[in-house]
């Protein structure tokens, strides 16, 4: 049975991923691919709203709390997920779970911890990393005002993402030069979605391969 591709778009703030995951839903709709876009955090469900406010700093949570928050709105949505993919319907999602066990990471908790929370949940089939220096990232207007959009924070976790590609833990990674044009990366996005656009056959797999 054929069911939908799991994608996930992963990159530093200011990378293009939210740019490149629409352009990529309207490419797939317009060849009559079913697909779906989902966001992680997930800020509308309770869970979400937590992690919201602790990010715009209206609220403190202890590193580990707010990590395992991150984490459960993954697994309050997970269920939903697996069916979409059942159903025949491709999934991408804008962040996941290896931002959750980069950004905690990087704030110096233990990376297998960090993994622990997620480890069960649905792997994605391939991951797409938009990666761009900071520098260049904060030319493009700035980086926002909440929690972690700072450079030193940014290069930290540049450089963990690059080693969670590297580790063969995060399944199928591809690196996508995100500091180019628009339309280059998208091209590129396209090229590495391609093997994917007539579905996957087989069953999703899981968190940590
Ligand atoms: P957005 O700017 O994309 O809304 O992300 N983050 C995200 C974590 O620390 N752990 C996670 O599990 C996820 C999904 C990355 C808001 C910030 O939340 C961070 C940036
Ligand atoms: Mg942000």
């Amino acid at each position: 049975m054929t069911r939908g591709a799991f994608i996930v778009i992963e990159g530093l703030d200011r990378s293009g991923k939210s740019t490149q995951a629409a352009a990529l839903l309207a490419r797939l709709h317009a060849e009559g691919i079913p697909a779906a876009l989902h966001k992680f955090p997930d800020r509308t469900t309770p869970i979400g709203q937590m992690i919201d406010a602790y990010l715009r700093s209206e609220a403190e949570l202890d590193d580990r709390a707010v990590h395992l928050l991150f984490s459960a709105n993954r697994w309050e949505l997970a269920a939903q997920l697996n069916a979409t993919l059942a159903a025949g319907t491709t999934v991408l999602c804008d962040r996941y779970a290896f931002s959750g066990a980069v950004f905690s990471t990087s704030k110096g908790l233990p990376a297998a911890w960090c993994r622990a929370p997620d480890a069960g949940l649905p792997a994605p089939d391939l991951t797409l990393f938009l990666d761009i220096a900071p520098e260049h990232a904060r030319a493009r207007g700035g980086y926002g005002a909440e929690r972690y959009e700072n450079e030193a924070m940014q290069a930290r976790v540049r450089e963990l993402f690059a080693r969670m590609g590297e580790s063969g833990d995060a399944g199928m990674w591809v690196t996508v030069d995100a500091g180019q044009a628009q339309d280059a990366v998208a091209r590129d996005v396209w090229t590495a979605f391609e093997p994917f656009a007539r579905g996957v056959e087989g069953k999703v797999g899981q968190l940590w391969p």
